[in-house]
């Protein structure tokens, strides 16, 4: 039998060369992905995700797709506010550099970007502020991610702060925003827009990427060009990116002033002074984290023979320096190997052989700790919007 669901997957997945909402939205398929169970688990071009919402499209990747060292283009997560999101035809994408504290506002195309700065590669993971936000408890409001919105991939692009002294920075230059193409279905949503310290636009690992793992952007990764501020949380890596604007004044948008704040005072100095006040800040940098990545909580495995625990670890940009494991709740530890280093803003894929004398329950942990000394807490920081969940993970095993 061919059911509905069936059938818009096979629909989606056909469409997937041409890719893109628009051509959901022409097919009459969008509209059964708001509220009806029958939506495609696959957007075009995308293999099946766990879906979270479909309009806007909000997709999370499986954790064990995070068995590679990049998670590839066509399993990488989607995160998005707003629900119109173009499909940008090269030819007619222009990058416009502006803003009061510019000297010479510039207009570029997709081939100057490519021709005329220097290109730079990084591995970068990509981590979503509100990741694992659904292990939170209480429960808080916004998307209930697990853990699967992130990625980490290999980008290819032209660092920002060669772009901006294209234009020439005033001396009154406090931040820079940044814009993409997509937009809000009401014309009184808040389009998203993100500012960044001067000083963070112009590190000289801040990027307008237009390759992700050797190839163009996905449609729905930010095609055809993206920032990437490694280290930083990914609300600031703005796809489909059409305007970066150097402003004398902090940007006041709802994206800085309201949303994608935490309490000062329990978190590490965020950088970002400008958009401050007494009590809350702007999250930026990623705190030190890690994942299993090849078990399950509750699954049941045989005793028979040693089980390889494996996973990830990663950080605000000062590297892994080790991870341990335990696998009786946290009494002992034991140091686990870390696979190939592929730099600082990338994470790590660790290992550790698990071999276990009896069968029962087994807790298992696994605990990161950063070149900074900087290790995960016990249980995660409450704040009211549920952002850096790094609590050390507690997976419970079963050996029969
Ligand atoms: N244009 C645009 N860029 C955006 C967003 C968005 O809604 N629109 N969301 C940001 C957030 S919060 C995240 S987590 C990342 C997700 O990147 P991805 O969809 O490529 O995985 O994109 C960022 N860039
Ligand atoms: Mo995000």
């Amino acid at each position: 039998m061919v059911d509905r669901r069936h059938f818009i997957k096979k629909t989606a997945g056909s469409l997937a060369a041409a890719g893109g909402l628009a051509l959901l939205q022409r097919s009459g398929l969008a509209a059964a992905g708001a509220e009806e169970p029958t939506v495609p688990d696959a957007l075009p071009g995308k293999e099946a995700l766990i879906k979270k919402t479909y309009r806007p499209p909000n997709y999370e990747t499986p954790i064990n797709y995070f068995d590679a060292p990049f998670t590839p283009n066509n399993r990488f997560f989607v995160r998005y506010h707003n629900a119109v999101i173009p499909e940008i035809k090269t030819s007619e994408w222009r990058l416009r550099i502006g803003g009061d504290a510019v000297r010479a506002p510039l207009e570029l195309t997709i081939e100057q970007l490519r021709r005329d700065f220097e290109q730079v590669e990084i591995a970068a993971l990509c981590l979503c502020s509100g990741n694992r936000r659904g292990a939170f408890q209480p429960p808080v409001p916004g998307l209930q991610w697990g853990s699967g919105a992130m990625g980490n991939a290999l980008w290819r692009g032209v660092r920002l702060k060669d772009v901006l002294a294209g234009a020439g920075i005033d001396k009154s230059a406090l931040e820079v925003s940044l814009a993409g193409a997509d937009s809000g279905v009401l014309p009184t949503t808040p389009d998203f827009v993100k500012s960044l310290p001067l000083a963070k636009a112009l590190d000289e690992n801040t990027l307008i990427a237009f390759e992700m793992n050797g190839e163009p952007l996905p449609h729905w990764n930010g095609f055809p060009a993206r920032l990437i501020i490694p280290g930083w949380t990914a609300t600031y890596w703005i796809k489909h990116l059409t305007a970066v604007n150097v402003i004398s004044k902090p940007f006041d948008g709802f994206w800085m002033k309201t949303a994608y704040r935490i309490p000062k005072d329990r978190f590490p100095s965020g950088q970002f002074s400008s958009q401050e006040t007494e009590t809350a800040m702007p999250i930026t940098e990623i705190l030190v984290n890690s994942l299993i990545t090849n078990l399950e909580d509750g699954q049941t495995l045989p005793n028979a023979k040693p089980i390889e625990i494996k996973g990830v670890a990663w950080d605000g940009g000062n590297g892994i320096a080790r991870v341990e494991v335990s696998t009786d709740g946290g009494v002992r530890w034991h140091q686990a190997a870390l696979k190939q280093d592929y730099g600082r803003f990338s994470w790590r894929q660790w290992h550790w052989v698990f071999d276990p004398k009896h069968p029962g329950t087994y807790r298992i942990m696994a605990r990161a700790t950063s070149h900074s000394g900087d290790s995960q807490p016990p249980e995660p920081i409450p704040n009211p919007s549920g952002y850096h969940h790094n609590a050390v993970q507690k997976i419970t095993i079963q050996l029969a």
